[in-house]
């Protein structure tokens, strides 16, 4: 299958553009602003004030060409790795941020921005983004939905089902996949015995497209085209946006452990930033002080972000067992009742528990807080 390029590796244009200088220009700000939220996110992570991040540098092309397709009735379901993308359709960049400091009332959209909660269990998202496709149709929406996922949850159940039941509903659905060469330490080549993702589509009777993932303009031509056709009735398309994940799993991760240092420089996929820089400033459309400015703006709001998220009162830690039963069993409450009173000695002023012995790894800064009486939630 054919691999859509509108820029090669050096940003010169291999086609038309599918949009302005004017649009492209704002592609290239939104993933300035993407990276600049990645680097001060993992930065974050390492100095101990955020959890554990799933960094998604490399690969922002894919994120900001994908979400700038949308319209902002369209619905966006994102995985752990996406919320660049949701904040490209709208979600508070410190709701974001939020979610990544562990704070279980984070990633809210507002009502009027159509981003679902992020996925962590692989692949689940997929049959709920058909769900969705379907009941929008049925209730003669002009929306669609645009369902991001990874190359490891191809070879999960719910790709399948999730798939297979939109194309037979014509549900309005883009299944966007991000293939980033792994899913943790499992490389592409153990996903699958085809000779693509795209390729897939045939055996679901949907469209399927290959695009290279760190050329911004392909995504978002590809994703555009797309979620056309889906507003159409042409049902839904599958597109394989072909990238690498630069940086580790999450912050977890060591990558060195199970892959070649080389490998992305042999991949030569460029960086999606730089790709499309240098496409710009060739059309005379981009410069040193357009770069400035745009670096300044995104660290700008991203330090916003972060005041806004350090600010927040701490978290109650029996918020973990908020939302998960709405009739609690009777092992649950026992499992609260011992977690509280565990924190609650450990509090305790000469007390030799987690608190005594500072913050936990990758917890917030300051060290537990210890708020126990909304524990009954
Ligand atoms: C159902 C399920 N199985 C296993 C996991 C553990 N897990 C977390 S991320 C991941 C890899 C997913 O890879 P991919 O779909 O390629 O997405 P990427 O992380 O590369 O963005 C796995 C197996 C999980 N979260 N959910
Ligand atoms: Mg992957």
């Amino acid at each position: 299958m054919e691999l859509l390029r509108v820029i090669d590796g050096e940003g010169r244009p291999l086609r038309e553009a599918p949009c302005t200088d004017e649009d492209a220009r704002a592609l290239l700000e939104r993933m300035i602003f993407l990276r600049a939220f990645d680097e001060r996110a993992v930065a974050l992570q390492r100095q101990g004030r955020i959890g554990t991040y799933a960094p998604y540098r490399g690969m922002e092309a894919c994120q900001a060409g994908a979400a700038s397709a949308l319209s902002p009735e369209d619905w966006l379901l994102p995985t752990y790795r996406d919320h660049g993308a949701a904040m490209i359709h709208g979600l508070p960049v410190e709701e974001a941020l939020a979610y990544w400091a562990g704070r279980v009332e984070s990633y809210r959209a507002p009502a009027e921005v159509n981003v679902f909660p992020p996925a962590v269990p692989i692949a689940t998202q997929i049959p709920h983004a058909a769900g969705i496709g379907w009941g929008l149709r049925r209730a003669g929406s002009a929306a669609a939905v645009l369902c991001f996922f990874g190359d490891g949850a191809t070879s999960e159940g719910d790709f399948h089902e999730g798939i297979n039941f939109a194309g037979v509903f014509r549900a309005p659905v883009v299944f966007f996949c991000q293939n980033n060469g792994y899913a943790i330490s499992v490389p592409f080549s153990r996903q699958t015995a085809a000779a693509s993702i795209a390729v897939r589509a045939a055996g679901y009777g949907i469209a399927g497209e290959r695009v290279d993932g760190n050329d911004a303009l392909a995504v978002l031509d590809a994703v555009r085209r797309a979620l056309q056709r889906a507003r159409e009735g042409g049902g839904p398309t599958l597109i394989e946006a072909l990238t690498y994940r630069v940086g580790p799993h999450t912050t977890s991760d060591d990558p060195s452990r199970y892959r070649d240092p080389e490998e992305a420089q042999r991949l030569a996929l460029g960086d999606p930033l730089e790709r499309l820089r240098r496409y710009l400033a060739g059309r005379g459309a981009w410069d040193e002080a357009d770069e400035a400015r745009a670096q300044e703006a995104a660290r700008a709001r991203v330090a916003a972000a972060v005041r806004a998220v350090e600010a927040m009162a701490p978290p109650d830690p029996a918020d973990i067992f908020a939302h998960v039963y709405g009739a609690e069993p009777l092992f649950f409450q026992e499992q609260r009742r011992r977690f509280l009173a565990e924190l609650e000695s450990a509090a305790r002023p000469g007390a030799g528990g987690p608190a005594a012995r500072g913050p936990a790894p990758g917890g917030a800064a300051g060290g537990p807080a210890v708020r126990t009486e909304g524990g009954g939630r």
